[in-house]
Order: structure tokens, then C-alpha cells, then sequence
């Protein structure tokens, strides 16, 4: 896809021209973009940026979400022309930038809880708006702040289309307290708090939440994904959800090495692995609808992505887990074809046929769903036969209605303001209960709860 950027020439550089020296290669961001037209160069280039995160803070060397942010912000900075206030959830990105009282923020930036972010937000662009100012807002969080504990607050923005950018820098679980599960943390990946050990240790399959398209449904105006193996392309998205009014969401991966047990110099490599597999495809969306997607151009298997982060070093040691591995990779095809990242034609045709017959539910979502309630109806049905009395009524108990014998022995339940009763243990079918009494699940056998109603003598003893 040709991204236009058009920045504009009044933010020219004193980079020399490309005529005074002799380039080996140009057309190509391959060795940075220098080499391209001034026109082409990325924000982050230019020497008169904003540098709205600057240095002195301390994230871990090779942070991902240090880089996302600070390429993210400057963008939104120079789409607004320096007008813009940020708005920070808690997490690693304000506690590493703002160890109180310092701060490596260099714009207008307000931090107030974990999960409230969206809602701060909100109100400082109302404010603004009150005061008659044009002042752009942004919010930013990690997964955990994003897709768990700031969900709410985060729906209730995108439901109202409040004009608003929000940020989620997902690293895949809460950094910043010690690696802990996220609503964002992948199948099998291992935390602080995912199974340690035992036949198949890390987060469970068919869980969590996919963020983008939870925003997706909410239909606001725009949706984004993106890393930081691309900033070009993350540049780009924040500079278009900056071109919308209203609610508008970008999820960018950013690798973190100290929580997925990685070299600090593999970030960029990690996160062009995670698209280049498939694992998170990278696209945009409009109104709802997917616009444009990121291809795939080095197709990679998803164990090249997983080899090398300790998180998942389970499913290669003591052997290999390759019945899990195959699970992985289902996801990742069916990822291929959902969004379309590869031309069929750019695939071998193993391939191909593997990505056409992924399954739709590879996670296996549904299976778990319907073996969950299968396991709830065997445990009634075992509790309700351990409950049920041995020796049963006589057919015409049923309709023994005010019995007082019966209910002096607790066998009779009268319900006088409604004019009926019934024995506690089923000789009737359940077509003969009201609807609200019946249990449907059990084959038109009614095993009522017992509730003993005095009779009327007993009453006025
Ligand atoms: C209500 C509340 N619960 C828990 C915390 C502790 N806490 C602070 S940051 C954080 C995790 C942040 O994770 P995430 O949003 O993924 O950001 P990351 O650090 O990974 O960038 C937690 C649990 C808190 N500050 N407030
Ligand atoms: S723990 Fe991870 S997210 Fe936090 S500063 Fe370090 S690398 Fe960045
Ligand atoms: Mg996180």
C-alpha cells in the first residue's frame, strides 16, 4: 500500500540533499530512511521532532513500548500542531517515564489510575471543548489497563464517540507488577501467574480478548493494528486516526524483553516475526468494516516466532510439543485467511491447503464451551439422584392438594396464595409443574427442591 504521508515542508531538515552524495541503494527504507525524499522521511527523523518522550526515563533497554510511544506521540504531536494533551493509564510506560517528581514527558500529560484512563480522557477533551479550545487528545495503556481493567471505561468512550485516540501498547501482560496474565497474554505463553509446571504449562487456549475487534464492533470511526517492526506504518495510522474526530483505537505489539525472556536486541525481529507468521495480523479498519491489511512477504512457521522467547521455551524442551505447536499455527492460518495476508498465489499449495482447512475455532473455544456444559449437566444429574428420596409416592399424592399428614411429615409443599401444591419427589412428569418449577435438563423427571409449608393448624398452634 503507497502511504501518503505529506508532511509538511515546513518541517524540511538541514539533511543534506541526496544529490551531494552517492547512494548505494535508494527506494528502499531498507537502511533507514535517509535515503528517501525529505517529503518521505519519517517524523521520528527529523531533527526539529517533538521528542514528547524523551530521554532519561527508564524503561529496560530494548523496550518496545518506550519506542511505540515515543514514535506514536510525536506523530499525534505533529498532526495537531503541538496541541495535544496525553492521558496515561498506569503501567510501564508512566512508571518508568514518571518517577514522581520527575517525568521524561516533554507535552502536556496527566496520569490519574490503572483502569480510568478513557474516562480522564473523555472529560479533558469535554473540557477542552467547554473552554472552545481545539486541543487533540490522546490516551494510552498497556493490555492489562486496555483489555481488562480499563474495558469498561474503554467501551463506554468508543459507544459515545468521544474525540478521543486510545493507544493500547500491548506487551501480553501486566509488566509492570511482574509478568502477570492479561486479557491479551497468547495461548500457552508462561507468566507469574499461568500454570509453571505439569503436561501443558502457560495461559490456556480459548481465553482472552482480541481488543481490535471488540473496538471493531463498536463501529467507531477507526481501528488500527500495528508494531514496531514497522514505524513507518505505525506513523502513518496515528497520523490518519488523527485526520478523524471522534473514538478511534490502535493496538500496537510491542515486544518486552524482560517479560518475554528475550534479548534486548530482538525486539524489531520479534515483532516482524509476530506479523510475518500470521500471529498478529496488522490491518485497519473503518466504521467497522477492514480497509487495509499488512501482507505477509516472508511467510514464517510459528515456531521461528516462539523458538526464541523463554515464555514458551516449554514447547520445545524437554521435547517438543507438537501437538501444541499445531494448535499455534492454526491460529496463525486461520489469521491468514481471515484478514487475507498472503496471495494464494504466494503460497506453496501444502501450505495453502493447511491455511484453507484451518479451523474456524482453533483455540478451540466452542469445544471447551460445550464440554463445560456438558460436565454441568452429568453434576446435576449426579446430585439430583444422590438427592432424590428412595422410596416414592403413589400417583394420587400429587393431587392429595392440603394433605396436613403429608405436610406434618415434610412430604407436601402447599402454596396457598396460588392455590397449588406438590409432593417433594416426582411421581408427576414435568409437564405437570408450572414452567418456573420445572428442571428441563432431566428427561421430564422433577426432582422439585423440598421446601416444607406448615399446614394451617400448625400455623394457628
Ligand atoms: C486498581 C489497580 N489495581 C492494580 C494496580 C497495580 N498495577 C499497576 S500497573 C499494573 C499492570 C499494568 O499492566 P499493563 O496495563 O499491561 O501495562 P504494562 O506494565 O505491561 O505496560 C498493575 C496490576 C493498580 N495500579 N491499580
Ligand atoms: S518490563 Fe517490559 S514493558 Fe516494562 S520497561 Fe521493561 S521492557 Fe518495557
Ligand atoms: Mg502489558
Amino acid at each position: 500500500m503507497k502511504v501518503e504521508l505529506g508532511i509538511p515542508a515546513t518541517r524540511e531538515t538541514d539533511i543534506p540533499s541526496r544529490d551531494a552524495v552517492k547512494f548505494y541503494q535508494v527506494g528502499s527504507y531498507a537502511v533507514g530512511n535517509r535515503l528517501a525524499d525529505v517529503i518521505d522521511r519519517s517524523i521520528q527523523s527529523d531533527p526539529h521532532r517533538f521528542n514528547s518522550l524523551t530521554s532519561g526515563h527508564r524503561a529496560c533497554q530494548g523496550c518496545g513500548e518506550a519506542l511505540g510511544a515515543r514514535y506514536a506521540l510525536d506523530t499525534a504531536m505533529d498532526a495537531s500542531d503541538g496541541d495535544l494533551v496525553a492521558v496515561n493509564a498506569t503501567g510501564c510506560l508512566e512508571v518508568f517515564s514518571t518517577p514522581y517528581p520527575e517525568s521524561a514527558w516533554t507535552v502536556p500529560w496527566l496520569h490519574s489510575l490503572f483502569g480510568n484512563a478513557p474516562a480522564v480522557a473523555t472529560g479533558v477533551a469535554a473540557a477542552m471543548r467547554a473552554k472552545g479550545k481545539e486541543t487533540r487528545v490522546v490516551a494510552q495503556g498497556g493490555d492489562g489497563g486496555t483489555v481488562d481493567i480499563g474495558m469498561g471505561c474503554l467501551s463506554g468512550m468508543f459507544e459515545r464517540n468521544d474525540d478521543v485516540l486510545y493507544i493500547c501498547y500491548d506487551n501480553e501482560a501486566y509488566m509492570n507488577t511482574g509478568v502477570q496474565r492479561s486479557g491479551a497474554t497468547p495461548p500457552t505463553a508462561r507468566t507469574a501467574t499461568t500454570q509453571p509446571v505439569g503436561p501443558k504449562p502457560g495461559n490456556v487456549f480459548g481465553q482472552g480478548k482480541d481488543m481490535a475487534r471488540i473496538a471493531m464492533a463498536h463501529e467507531i470511526p477507526y481501528v488500527a493494528t500495528a508494531t514496531v517492526a514497522d514505524l513507518r506504518d505505525l506513523e502513518y495510522k496515528v497520523r490518519k486516526a488523527m485526520e478523524f474526530h471522534g473514538a478511534r483505537y490502535i493496538h500496537v505489539l510491542v515486544p518486552c524483553p524482560l517479560g518475554w525472556g528475550t534479548p534486548s536486541n530482538e525486539t524489531i525481529k520479534l515483532a516482524r516475526l509476530a506479523t510475518q507468521t500470521g500471529f498478529f495480523p496488522v490491518f485497519e479498519a473503518e466504521a467497522g468494516e477492514v480497509t487495509s491489511v499488512q501482507k505477509i512477504r516472508r511467510p514464517a512457521p510459528i515456531e521461528e516466532y516462539l523458538k526464541t522467547q523463554r515464555r514458551f521455551a516449554h514447547l520445545f524442551k524437554p521435547e517438543r510439543d507438537e501437538e501444541t505447536l499445531a494448535r499455534l499455527q492454526a491460529i496463525c492460518d486461520r489469521n491468514i485467511r481471515r484478514y487475507g495476508l498472503i496471495e494464494e498465489d504466494m503460497l506453496d499449495e501444502d501450505v495453502l491447503e493447511r491455511v484453507l482447512s484451518a479451523p474456524t475455532d482453533p483455540e478451540g473455544r466452542y469445544a471447551s464451551i460445550r464440554q463445560a456444559a456438558a460436565q454441568t449437566k452429568r453434576a446435576k444429574a449426579e446430585s439430583a439422584a444422590q438427592s432424590a428420596p428412595t422410596e416414592k409416592l403413589p400417583d394420587e399424592s400429587f393431587s392429595t392438594v392440603m394433605r396436613p399428614e403429608l405436610a406434618r411429615d415434610g412430604l407436601l409443599m402447599a402454596d396457598a396464595s396460588q392455590g397449588r401444591s406438590h409432593t417433594t419427589a416426582g411421581s408427576g412428569t414435568a409437564e405437570d409443574r408450572p414452567l418456573s418449577e420445572r428442571r428441563m435438563d432431566e428427561d421430564d423427571v422433577v426432582l422439585a427442591e423440598v421446601e416444607v409449608v406448615p399446614s394451617v393448624e400448625e400455623e394457628q398452634k
